[in-house]
């Protein structure tokens, strides 16, 4: 997808900056991400990813957020790990749905060594069926991304959820520093990075600043950006907080699109709660993927075709996988930009 040279795209941004980017005019903020989003990347396209949880609740940890947490008492059924014939037929159902990849989350604190086996064989058995793989497992070894690494894994979740100021307040069995090294055991594996976060729990428009700089300022950018809104999830801490300024979540978005140029900013969790409009407006701020399908791990989210009317409503269309799309895909963005130019000129006289 690369247009801009890897050396041309920043990682040194400041507090300042940042802020400044945030409190634009919003209409000027938001043409500018989508000028950004119109150089390196190509408009009207979203990616879909579908979720399925392959192990769900009982987790040790605290995050205040989370439905999974045995600390919480939030109504959920806990299931062991899934059998692999249950993985793949999940995984059938979001190819026939459109998706072009496929997500297993499991609410550990890390995976045991002994699961690794188990999970490398959903990372074949989902990959043989033509979809791109990620996983969310928590924390990982050098050694234990080298193996999902090798069982042909493209895409590693790990979010840092929120500023490192903020972070306290939401956690406290694992500490920030465990997240980036778990983020840079998944980089220097070869594996593709998605690391993103949660706003909307109680934090300062500076934490939201924070969380973008940490990931924006990484050796290499994350090439998936997901930035969830609170599922406020009755029974957690965090059920009753008052919900964030909508036009706030859309300028996050925008800044996550402008500091981070080449990602893929994904519209995530939280979608059940916002209408039509504010979907768009976080497309027209920079965002080109979404979950897909009615569950996310163990929460609601909007049905396929509520999206795929949307995306028809919108002249969206969901992004196919490839599995040499560089340099396609850059040929199609030169395309795309000429043609651009060329309507610009309908509007101003020449010379
Ligand atoms: N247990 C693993 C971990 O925490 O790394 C993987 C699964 S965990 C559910 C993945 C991510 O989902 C969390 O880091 C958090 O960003 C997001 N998440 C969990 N509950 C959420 C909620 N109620 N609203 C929005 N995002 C949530
Ligand atoms: C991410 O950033 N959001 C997803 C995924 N990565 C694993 C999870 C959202 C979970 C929302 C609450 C639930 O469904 O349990
Ligand atoms: Fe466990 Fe992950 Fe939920 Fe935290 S976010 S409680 S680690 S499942």
């Amino acid at each position: 997808m690369a247009v801009l040279e890897q050396s041309t795209i920043r990682n040194n941004w400041t507090r300042e900056e940042v802020l400044a980017l945030f409190n634009q005019p919003f209409n000027d903020l938001l043409f500018n991400a989508q000028v950004a989003h119109r150089l390196t990347l190509i408009p009207n396209q979203v990616q879909l990813s579908t979720l399925l949880s392959i192990k769900t609740g009982a987790c040790p940890e605290d995050c205040k957020y989370c439905p999974q947490s045995a600390r919480y008492d939030t109504g959920l059924e806990k299931e062991k790990l899934l059998e692999i014939e249950a993985v793949i037929e999940a995984a059938k159902v979001a190819k026939a749905s459109g998706s072009s990849r496929f997500c297993m989350g499991a609410a550990w604190r890390s995976p045991h060594d002994r699961d690794i086996p188990k999970v490398a064989n959903m990372i074949r058995e989902v990959k043989a069926l033509g979809l791109e793989t990620c996983m969310t497992l928590g924390m990982l070894s050098e050694n234990q991304s080298e193996k999902l690494a090798s069982a042909g894994l493209d895409y590693y979740n790990h979010n840092l959820d929120t500023s490192k100021e903020f972070y306290g307040e939401v956690i406290t069995t694992r500490t920030y520093q465990d997240r980036l090294n778990t983020l840079s055991n998944v980089r220097n594996s070869g594996m593709k990075v998605c690391a993103g976060g949660i706003v909307g729990m109680g934090e300062e428009q500076t934490d939201r600043a924070g969380l973008l700089i940490e990931l924006a300022n990484l050796p290499r950018h994350p090439e998936s950006v997901p930035i969830n809104m609170l599922v406020k999830v009755p029974g957690t801490p965090m059920a009753d907080l008052d919900a964030l300024d909508p036009f706030e979540f859309i300028r996050t978005i925008a800044v996550a699109r402008l500091m981070m140029p080449q990602s893929y900013v994904r519209l995530s969790a939280g979608r059940e709660d916002m209408n039509e409009q504010m979907q768009a407006m976080a497309f027209m701020a920079g965002a080109n993927s979404i979950f897909y399908c009615e569950k996310l791990l163990t929460t609601p989210n909007p049905a396929a075709n509520t999206d795929l009317q949307l995306f028809k409503r919108l002249g969206i269309t969901p992004e196919a996988y490839q599995v040499n799309r560089d340099t396609e895909d850059q040929a199609a963005q030169l395309r795309q930009t000429i043609a651009e130019a060329k309507t610009h000129s309908l509007f101003y006289r020449a010379g």
